[in-house]
């Protein structure tokens, strides 16, 4: 009898230290992060990803151009700037949302002015590698793009270029590029990134940006020369396209007028572009209507002073989390000195 006591508490025992843990983790595991998204048919019928979170929150993602083109907060209100005049069919970049330029930034290199990843056709990535797990959330969607044989010709560099697209719990939108360099020959390849983020803004004329002040930038207006910013706060009254230098990683919108302020974060990307096109520009972009200028302002986490370079099994990630927090100047919440720090 005691002999059977003894055995049936050693397989207890077993149970315990051994086999229940081990479900444990299989359960875990098979519960990993699940990507939650619909499949729709957007705009001219192209693929787009609807993320959905919480009240109201939602974002999209098109497949063409791996192009977020809405963001919206919990009463449903778009947080990004979308041309009405964009139109939607390739190889005719997506005017607006956040389109991706790689592997080139504007027209420093010899590929096309900002590279040619935003008018291809991306795919939805099933089997990516894991993301630290702060990087989680609950709508996310994964995709990737690999070179087609065009790319190749224009730029002999083979890759993979994964990217997350996350929608928070508290409404943040956080993009997660993942850029390996796969060559087979050897070679490293350099590159120039930007989230060529276009926010919705109320009024222009009354939005302000903090974080880069006193920083360096390089004028687009005025052959790329080097001067330091003087202000403490951007304000815009004309055409504006700067590139600040080796940023903070925090950067401010302050839209006074909407009560609301855009807080920019931004890993593996030191620099930040200002871009408003203003009128005369306006009415030489197609896909912009002429008063769009006043309800749009791009300020875009780069990385381009220093190209990023990659040798062969190399990787590159670049994180970029958009929050919108609603600010008063009442409410001190509008004091940058809170917000940046
Ligand atoms: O990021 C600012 C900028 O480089 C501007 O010089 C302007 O050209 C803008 O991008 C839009 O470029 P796109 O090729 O989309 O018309």
């Amino acid at each position: 009898m005691k002999t059977l006591q003894r055995h049936r508490r050693r397989r207890v025992l077993l149970l315990q230290t051994t086999i229940l843990p081990l479900l444990l983790i299989c359960a875990l595991s098979m519960a990993k992060e699940r990507p939650s998204f619909e499949l729709a048919k957007g705009i001219n019928c192209l693929d787009k990803i609807v993320l959905r979170e919480s009240r109201c929150r939602s974002a999209e993602v098109y497949l063409y151009g791996g192009h977020v083109t809405s963001w919206k907060n919990e009463n449903g209100e778009e947080l990004l700037f979308l041309s009405s005049k964009s139109i939607f069919k390739p190889p005719k970049p997506i005017r607006g949302g956040i389109p991706l330029c790689f592997p080139q930034f504007s027209n420093y290199g010899p590929v096309k002015s900002h590279g040619f990843a935003r008018n291809r056709i991306w795919e939805v990535d099933t089997s990516p590698p894991p993301l630290p797990s702060n990087y989680s959330s609950n709508a996310f969607v994964d995709l990737i793009l690999r070179p087609t044989e065009d790319d190749l010709k224009m730029w002999p560099n083979n890759f993979e270029f994964r990217m997350r697209v996350a929608l928070g719990c508290e409404g943040e939108l956080t993009l997660t590029s993942r850029i390996r360099n796969i060559n087979s020959d050897g070679k490293p390849f350099s590159f120039t990134f930007a989230y060529h983020t276009y926010f919705s803004v109320s009024d222009i004329s009354e939005v302000r940006v903090e974080g880069l002040e006193t920083l360096d930038y390089l004028d687009k207006l005025k052959n790329r020369e080097r001067f330091t910013e003087q202000d403490d706060a951007i304000t815009f009254e004309s055409e504006t396209d700067k590139i600040y230098l080796s940023t903070p990683t925090k950067i401010a919108i302050l839209d006074h007028e909407k009560k609301r302020t855009f807080v920019i974060r931004k890993e593996g990307l030191a620099d930040a572009v200002v871009w408003n096109p203003w009128e005369k520009k306006s009415k030489k972009i197609s896909d912009l209507g002429d008063e769009d200028y006043k309800y749009m302002l791009c300020v875009e986490a780069a990385a381009i002073e220093r190209p990023i370079t990659l040798k062969p099994g190399e990787e590159w990630t670049g994180r970029l989390e958009l929050s919108a927090v609603p600010s008063s100047y009442s409410s001190g919440q509008l004091d940058p000195r809170k917000l940046l720090h």
